[in-house]
């Protein structure tokens, strides 16, 4: 066995919205790894650049030239030095030479070939022998806001989380389940719904805001009784893509209301409430840390989640934990370019009794490297989407994992809820 990289590929592949993105291997000289990258369309503003100002055709040309020389030669089980050099070949605070999707693919693939060289599946070579723990899948089962168009709801992901479940398979039952009645239930409500779907496979139907959350507490009590045990509710609001800075209102269009912060604030109290909401991610826009603290403060047994609002960013973390800003964060290793940024991000959020939710982006490809990323480091829930190659591809990992665990596998404790 040997970890030493001979080789790095890069080529241009496709995400599941049909854009072109990079992907990588790494080559050691026993065994390798591959990973692409993902992307998304409602991306936090203090995220890092994506790719070079000249797509993903500058990004494979700056692998060949300015990575493959520095990393040939390294050990892939070094996994910090390799992100570092990353950081050093880049330059910039937000790899906007490189490309931040360069930097994903890069780290992931080189982690993988590394646990390959082991013989290890990835998230024992990251997480050690000891861990046994599967996520919750929280599953988005209606879209809206910038992941479609037209009279879809204003907020952007209805969420379910099957929290009451003893199996991650029965968990993944649930949410097949609960998308499936959702379906259903959409057919008999709108008589122009077609069956479409989003990118996360979620559907899209002409229904307010409001309804969208009557469907999904209907499907949910309805599959919760029939498996016996629950199913909780979640949104993410996504409210930067809503927020007007000129105004300083959050503009719901497609339901005709403006609300300024206090209205926001009371708005999602009122539904936490009526609809008993477990997760409720992205509340406020992505500078508001302030209303964040305002809401999380008031809340019992739900999880206020930033996304937007960390980008997995530990300085914005920190930020947040010190005026308790909220009690969750979105882990997206995209969102700051290596494993090992996402990791001490992730590390800082446990610490501080954050629950780090891993996470997929709306355009993914069948990579599943994040369900192996939230058994190795201990995230309680995993947010994939429920059908669509992309997500099935995470949940189906997530499956097999369970099975390899077999009598060691638990489900994680989850705090808060
Ligand atoms: C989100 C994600 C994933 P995107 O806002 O949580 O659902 O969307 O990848 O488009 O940022
Ligand atoms: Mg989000």
């Amino acid at each position: 066995m040997s970890t030493v990289i001979e080789d790095i590929v890069a080529r241009k592949v496709f995400n599941s919205r049909g854009e072109e993105t990079i992907e990588i291997d790494v080559v050691t000289t026993s065994s390798f790894g591959r990973a692409s990258a993902p992307e998304g369309a409602s991306r936090g503003k203090a995220e890092v650049t994506p790719f070079p100002q000249g797509g993903v055709d500058e990004a494979i040309s700056k692998v060949e030239e300015a990575i493959v020389p520095e990393l040939v030669g390294l050990n892939a089980d070094f996994q910090e030095e390799i992100d570092r050099t990353l950081h050093e070949i880049d330059g910039s605070k937000d790899f906007r030479v490189i490309g931040g999707n360069t930097a994903f693919a890069l780290s992931l693939a080189n982690a993988e070939a590394a646990a390959n060289s082991y013989g290890l599946l990835l998230f024992q070579y990251l997480g050690g022998y000891i861990v046994r723990e599967l996520p919750y899948p929280l599953g988005n089962v209606i879209s809206g806001g910038r992941h479609t168009s037209g009279k879809a709801p204003d907020i952007q992901e209805f969420l379910v989380l099957p929290y009451g479940a003893e199996s991650f398979s029965d968990a993944a039952t649930a949410n097949a389940k609960v998308h499936e009645r959702i379906g259903a239930i959409l057919r008999k409500k709108d008589k122009l719904f077609g069956g479409g779907r989003s990118a996360e496979g979620a559907w899209v139907a002409h229904v307010g805001n409001l309804e969208a959350l009557d469907v999904l507490a209907e499907a949910c009590e309805e599959i919760g009784n029939e498996l016996g045990f629950e199913c909780g509710l979640g949104l993410d609001i996504a409210a930067s893509t809503l927020w007007d800075s000129k105004k300083k209102m959050y503009v719901y269009r497609r339901e005709g209301k403006k609300r300024d912060s206090g209205e926001q604030l009371e708005f999602i109290l009122r539904l936490i409430k009526k609809y008993h909401l477990v997760y409720v991610e992205d509340p406020f826009h992505e500078e508001d840390f302030k209303n964040f603290a305002k809401l999380t403060k008031k809340v019992k047994r739900c999880l206020i989640c930033g996304d937007d609002l960390f980008v997995t960013n530990i300085e914005r973390l920190n930020r947040g934990i010190k005026m308790n800003a909220a009690n969750s964060i979105i882990i997206k290793v995209n969102q700051v370019g290596t494993l090992t940024d996402a990791w001490e991000t992730l590390e800082t959020a446990k610490k501080a009794g954050y629950v780090p939710v891993m996470s997929h982006r709306s355009g993914d490809t069948c990579d599943w490297h994040i369900a192996h990323l939230a058994v190795a480091f201990g995230c309680p829930i995993i947010k994939t989407g429920v059908v669509e190659g992309a997500r099935i591809a995470k949940l189906n990992e997530l499956i097999r994992i369970e099975e390899f665990l077999g009598d060691r596998a638990k489900m994680a404790a989850l705090p808060i809820i």
